[in-house]
């Protein structure tokens, strides 16, 4: 919830109402929204952002700067795109994915960055849900005589920044839980290693969906079963795998797997015990494997979920796609710490002696909302919003 509201009006500094949208609005913000996405899940605990500069002297608009969050999260995304559009940002219109910040962090506010370089009109998308903005970037620009127009395309960009939306809500990482179904809607076969489902190309697209993660969480056993790598491995996007994180509570994982053999390349972090065996977690640590405790649900004797996801967000990781293991799959769905649900039906067949899933496309379609499906090959990709963050 934002605590916006429209300033009182201060005479000749500022207009004292929110700008009506006009019809290009969305085109830009639209194009700004999947700028935006070039950093998604590079700019850790701040959201990736995007902002346009256009001007329109008389013959159409044009787009005269732009910038994204950088890496790692600073300098914000209006700084990249004042820089670039110079004096030509006088007069000009800015669209930013989300309202531009108004405290002074590492970074002077951007509110006040666009004042200053003469930005006539500001066109924001989501709400900025930190303390520090929440309100007051859309406040200061005005105050400053800039116009402002706010929630143009706000879900679309919400959901650019879901992860970071629900660490300020609800105190965790924001959870996509990705699950491949058979056609006969199973997910592996008990013991029988990797079974391939999908195919080529929604592969790609899962390491698409693999490098805009902070981390990608997968169960012992599911580590155990197919010793996977859990790397982007896109041409050119290797170094964009997230950090993977194994949930192996009575620490099963051996220092001789693909994930602690190559933990010095991609953070690779276990989540376990802490009466888990101290000298496998030596000669785990010795392979650069980081450690995070978790404690057992009294009730159910399962690591308990929403704690360990409250400590991985301190760590600073604000998006995890969870990607192994029924047992898994079905805890974060039963604790209801999904936000996102991708769903990926092969056409390969596996029978009666596959592991059935916690869910299937049906179950999903009558709970959540589909936001869409894509035929990928042979294979169908389900893309399903759980919780709404906005
Ligand atoms: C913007 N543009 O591109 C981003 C913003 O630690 P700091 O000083 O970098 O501040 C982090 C906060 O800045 C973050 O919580 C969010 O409110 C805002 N992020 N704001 O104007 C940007 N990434
Ligand atoms: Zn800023």
């Amino acid at each position: 919830m934002t605590t916006d509201a429209a300033p009182v009006a201060n005479g000749a500094s500022g207009a004292s109402a929110f700008a009506p949208e006009r019809p290009e609005d969305r085109w830009f913000m639209a194009a700004a929204i999947r700028y935006a996405m070039r950093h998604v899940g590079r700019t850790g605990t701040n959201p990736s952002v995007a902002t346009l500069i256009v001007r329109n002297d008389g013959e159409g608009p044009r787009i005269v700067g732009r910038g994204v969050t950088a890496l790692g999260g600073r300098p914000h995304a209006e700084a990249g795109a004042l820089a670039e559009a110079g004096e030509l940002a006088r007069g000009a219109t800015a669209y930013v994915t989300l309202e531009p910040c108004a405290h002074h962090g590492r970074t002077p506010p951007c509110a006040e960055a666009l004042v200053r370089a003469g930005i006539a009109r500001v066109v924001s998308a989501a709400a900025d849900p930190d303390p520090r903005v929440d309100g007051k970037g859309h406040q200061m620009l005005m105050a400053g005589g800039v116009a402002v127009t706010r929630r143009v395309m706000e879900r679309e960009a919400a959901r650019t920044i879901e992860g970071y939306l629900t660490r300020h809500r609800r105190g965790r990482p924001g959870v996509t839980l990705k699950m491949a179904l058979s056609r006969d809607g199973r997910i592996g076969i008990r013991g029988g290693g990797q079974v391939k489902i999908t195919g080529p190309v929604s592969d790609a697209q899962t390491h698409l969906v693999r490098a805009r993660h902070d981390a990608i969480l997968v169960g012992a056993g599911t580590a155990l079963e197919d010793d996977p790598r859990l790397d982007c491995r896109l041409p050119g996007m290797a170094g964009r795998s997230p950090a993977r994180i194994i949930l192996d509570p009575n620490l099963r994982t051996s220092p001789e797997m693909t994930v602690a053999r190559t933990a010095r390349s991609v953070p690779t972090m276990i989540a376990t015990f802490e009466t888990s065996d101290p000298q496998r977690q030596a000669a785990l640590a010795e392979a650069g494997v980081t450690f995070v405790a978790c404690v057992a649900d009294p009730a159910s004797g399962r690591v308990a979920l929403p704690e360990l996801l409250e400590d991985l967000a301190a760590t600073g990781i604000t998006s995890i796609l969870v990607e192994g293991g029924a047992n898994i799959a079905a805890s974060f769905l039963a604790d209801g710490l999904v936000d996102r649900l991708i769903l990926v039906e092969g056409a390969v067949e596996i029978g009666e002696a596959g592991i059935v899933p916690p869910l299937d496309v049906a179950a999903a379609r009558s709970r959540y909302r589909l936001l869409r499906q894509d035929v990928f090959g042979a294979d169908t990709w389900f893309d399903f919003a759980c919780e709404e963050i906005v």
